[in-house]
Parts: C-alpha cells; sequence; structure tokens
C-alpha cells in the first residue's frame, strides 16, 4: 500500500486538528471587582502570544487558527476555539451546560481528531463524569482541563495543562473522557478534586492514569484505554436527570428524619447515599435509618451506596451495610460520589428504563467508571521466529503474522493471534503506520474487520501519511468494508475530502 497524498504544512510534518471548547474557570479568569472572572478572548490574550501554542513559521491557510510548532511526535497540532456565552466559573455549572459541551462536540465531531474542554476546576470532576456517560460510542479523546492559577498569572499551571491536553488530544486516539491535569490524564469519570489550591488538585484513587507526561514524552498505559466495542457511531445522549436526584453525607449522629426528610422530596427518584468505609451507616442492624431507606426504596427512590473513603469500595462485609444491600440499596463499589450522581442522573434521564433496568446498570461499569477490568498477557508463537525476524521484538512479529492473515483472509487465524493479546495488536502499527484496520480495509475482508472492530480496535488512528482506513477502503473499492467502518463511526478527514484527484470518491464515502 503506498501512500496516497501527503497532508502536510512547511516543514512537512502531518497536522492533527484539535477543537477548544472554552467554558470558563480560572484558566481564563482576570481579576474585577468582585474577585476573579472569567474573561472572553482566550485565543487571542492567552494563546496567540505564546510561541508553544503559535508556530510563526506555520502557513495560515486552511482554519482560522494558528497551530502548535512540531511536538516531539512529529506532527503540529491546528486548532479552533469556541467559547461558552457567557463564561461561566464551574461552581455554576448545569446538565444544561454538559449538554451544550456535549452537542458542540458531536456537532464538529467530523471535522477534529480531538477534542479539548477548558473548564473550572470546582466542578471539573462531576462534568467530566457526566460527559463520560453521556457520551456513547466515543472514538476520539474528549479532554477536560482548566487551572489553579489564571493562565495570565506569573506561575500558572494553565500552559501545561492546555499544551499537554492539546498534544494528548492531537497526538494519541484515546477515546474516552479524560481529565488532563499536572502531568497526567486521567479516566475522567474516576477523579475527584483534592486540593483547593496545589497544582496537583486531582487524582483517581481507584484507577492509574491513562497517560503520564514523563519529561519529553508521554507514556500512555495502552491496556487501560476503553474502546468501543460495538458497531455504532458515535452519540450523545443530551437529558440529564439532576432535578430529582440528591446527594447526602452520613455521620456520626444523623438523624433519621433528616435522611427521610429527603427522601420525601417532591419527586425525588434517586438518592446517593456517602457512607462510613465499606458501606456503613449509623444506628445498628435494622435501626431507624435503614428503615426510612427501605421504604424510600419500595415508594420507588434508587439509592446507591458508596465510600466516603476516597479509594477502596463498598461490600457487604458489616452488619449495617448488609442490612442496606437487603434494603434494596445497590453498592456503588469504587464509584466516586461525582460518577454516582452523574451516572444515576444519566440513567433516570434515559427514556423507558424500569428501575430494575437502572439498578441493573448501577452495578456495572458502562464507561470504566467502577473496576471490572481484567488485563490479558502476551504470549504469541511467533515469538520464536528467526533469522531476519529476530530483529523484530516479539510484538511487531506477532503484528506481522496478523498482517498476513488479514491478506489472505484467515480470520480463524485472525482470532487467535488476538486472543493472545489483542489490544496490543490493535494499537500496534507497521513502517508505515498502518495498524490492522488498514489492513483490513484494503483487503477488503468484512468478517475479519468486524472482528477487529468488535475487539475495540480505533476507526480514526491515520497512518503515516496521514490516510484513514476509510479513505483506503474508499480508494481501493472496498465499499462492503467502507460501509462497515462507516457503521463503526468513521468518517474522512478534512484533508482526506480535499484531496483533489480524490474528491469524488472521497465525498461519496461520507455517512
Ligand atoms: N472557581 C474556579 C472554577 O471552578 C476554580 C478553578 O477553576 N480553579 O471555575
Amino acid at each position: 500500500m503506498s501512500p496516497a497524498t501527503e497532508s502536510q504544512n512547511g516543514d512537512g510534518y502531518p497536522e492533527s486538528r484539535v477543537l477548544i471548547i472554552g467554558t470558563g474557570g480560572t484558566i481564563c479568569m482576570q481579576p474585577g471587582p468582585d474577585g476573579l472572572q472569567p474573561s472572553e478572548g482566550f485565543l487571542e490574550s492567552a494563546m496567540a502570544p505564546r510561541p508553544s501554542f503559535n508556530d510563526p513559521s506555520a502557513p495560515k491557510v486552511k482554519l482560522q487558527a494558528p497551530e502548535n510548532p512540531p511536538t516531539a511526535y512529529h506532527r503540529h497540532i491546528r486548532y479552533g476555539i469556541v467559547e461558552f456565552n457567557p463564561l461561566l466559573d464551574s461552581s455554576s455549572i448545569s446538565a444544561s451546560d454538559w449538554a451544550a459541551m456535549a452537542r458542540t462536540v458531536r456537532d464538529n465531531y467530523h471535522l477534529y481528531d480531538g477534542f479539548v474542554i477548558l473548564h473550572g476546576t470546582d466542578s471539573l470532576a462531576y462534568s467530566a463524569s457526566a460527559l463520560s456517560f453521556m457520551m456513547a460510542n466515543l472514538g476520539k479523546p474528549v479532554i477536560l482541563t482548566g487551572s489553579q492559577a489564571p493562565i495570565f498569572s506569573l506561575q500558572s499551571d494553565g500552559v501545561d495543562n492546555l499544551l499537554g491536553s492539546l498534544i494528548i488530544a492531537g497526538t494519541f486516539v484515546i477515546p474516552e473522557v479524560g481529565l488532563f491535569f499536572h502531568h497526567k490524564l486521567y479516566r475522567g469519570n474516576r477523579t475527584t478534586k483534592v486540593s483547593a489550591a496545589s497544582f496537583e488538585a486531582f487524582a483517581s484513587p481507584n484507577c492509574e492514569p491513562l497517560a503520564r507526561v514523563n519529561g519529553l514524552g508521554i507514556d500512555v498505559n495502552w491496556p487501560l484505554v476503553l474502546r468501543p466495542t460495538t458497531i455504532a457511531a458515535f452519540r450523545v445522549h443530551e437529558t440529564l436527570d439532576t432535578a430529582h436526584v440528591a446527594c447526602l453525607r452520613v455521620f456520626p449522629g444523623i438523624k433519621p428524619e433528616m435522611v427521610d426528610a429527603v427522601l420525601h422530596l417532591p419527586d425525588i427518584r434517586g438518592l446517593v447515599l456517602e457512607t462510613f468505609g465499606m458501606g456503613n451507616v449509623p444506628g445498628g442492624v435494622d435501626g431507624r435509618l435503614t428503615q426510612v431507606i427501605r421504604s424510600a426504596v419500595e415508594r420507588g427512590v434508587i439509592v446507591v451506596n458508596v465510600s466516603q473513603c476516597v479509594s477502596g469500595f463498598v461490600s457487604p462485609v458489616y452488619a449495617p451495610g448488609t442490612q442496606l444491600g437487603r434494603a434494596g440499596v445497590i453498592f456503588g463499589l469504587d464509584l466516586t460520589p461525582e460518577a454516582a450522581l452523574t451516572k444515576l442522573s444519566y440513567l433516570l434521564g434515559l427514556p423507558g428504563l424500569s428501575n430494575k433496568d437502572i439498578s441493573d446498570r448501577l452495578s456495572r461499569s458502562l464507561r470504566g467508571e467502577m473496576t471490572e477490568i481484567s488485563h490479558p498477557t502476551f504470549s504469541h508463537p511467533s515469538a520464536s521466529l528467526d533469522n531476519a525476524a529476530s530483529r523484530l521484538t516479539p510484538r511487531e512479529s506477532a503484528f506481522a503474522a496478523l498482517g498476513y492473515a488479514i491478506q489472505n483472509h484467515e480470520v480463524d487465524v485472525v482470532r487467535k493471534i488476538l486472543d493472545g493479546d489483542g489490544m496490543q495488536l490493535l494499537k500496534q502499527a507497521d513502517y508505515a503506520g498502518n495498524t490492522a484496520v488498514h489492513l483490513a480495509a484494503v483487503s477488503g475482508s468484512t468478517d475479519i474487520m468486524l472482528e477487529l472492530l468488535k475487539r475495540g480496535a480505533s476507526v480514526h488512528e491515520r497512518n503515516r501519511a496521514d490516510n484513514s482506513p476509510l479513505f483506503l477502503a474508499t480508494l481501493t473499492g472496498r465499499e462492503d468494508c467502507a460501509q462497515l467502518l462507516k457503521s463503526a463511526g468513521a468518517h474522512l478527514s478534512v484533508e482526506e475530502i480535499e484531496r483533489g484527484p480524490l474528491l469524488g470518491a472521497a465525498r461519496a464515502a461520507q455517512p
């Protein structure tokens, strides 16, 4: 397979496109009469004057936006910005703002490789959790970030956080809603704000970071990265029911009447109960508090038990927790309160779900928000290859074997190879940057393509020539593969559509 055309600017490096969605937060704040408040025009005031965000040598011909100088990954990142009006201190964020963020990503999904949402830190973990549930079959990175000090201050974490987010969003196909802060990319729905002032403001106590900035490079923990495994296009659920849920933290001496009062609020549908340790509440076995909660569950209120501890999980180990379970309370395992509240709101906002459906979905992981991941270990027979192949790593050898199986339409061999360590091989690429999906796109086997997609292979990776699998399938006339890729959310990039002689075919391939 040879590159069709190269997407190039002056220095020959390909470029990615990232959309920055400015919602407000300290990163864009300036002093006002009542203290810090968000200011408009982030592009002109904060990014354009800084060489790291505005490469003076780059031709600005396509989008009305500057681009980064080439990164350590030999890519330029061209970005556009849209800003909320009005910009918000994130302490005022609401479900309608989450819907606006999700809509902006959806409406621009085909135009950009990744998205960075600038956001205040106060409710950042809530927004990251909410968006993770609202976005189904996400195939591209959506990274929320902000800062503890305004980017205009002498000492600020704003530049590092924004630059790290932009580079990750424009370089790696990490198809999750992430939160980038202080050199780490976390799974958004695992985060919690742990410091009001330190630059290390966020933690993800029950889940390792998805990526870390490590000196000049970025280490991505690929086995941890989740990928959509259903053949379906990206979709946004806009409606979260935050109006009928509450969050209550128990404390020594809490009166059952207080809890009862909350559980009798008009139209209350769900409660996140923050309990002690592994899920205990005061009052002992079959105490008044448990009875109050049981009656609410019987009236149809969904109650989720999460721990006040930042790490660990709730479990029916002690009698009070077990009694709550018998009263119909759902064990939230290691859900953060932020994830529990937004997951409950998301499920209550989905049409047509019964309480049983909601309870079932609360008890299992939908977007990696709870721990239930196992890591397969890698072993492949081709590790024993010798002679010329001995220069290859075992994984490169396995990928070569996979490539031949794809080319020969040997779906059983493909399955066998992927059963070893599919996740790693799906990230692997050949010397020209072609992933298994690129190879399947030109080989034309829909069975193999389906196998790759069901295992979470990305349809958005581009090879060294900046070609997507859909582009190659279209170019080589593999219509069935192109259709399948489109059903899994693939689309052509702006550059691919712009490529002159291929324009007709490319346009025809648009969903
Ligand atoms: N109050 C600010 C906000 O959440 C805090 C921050 O961004 N550091 O918008």
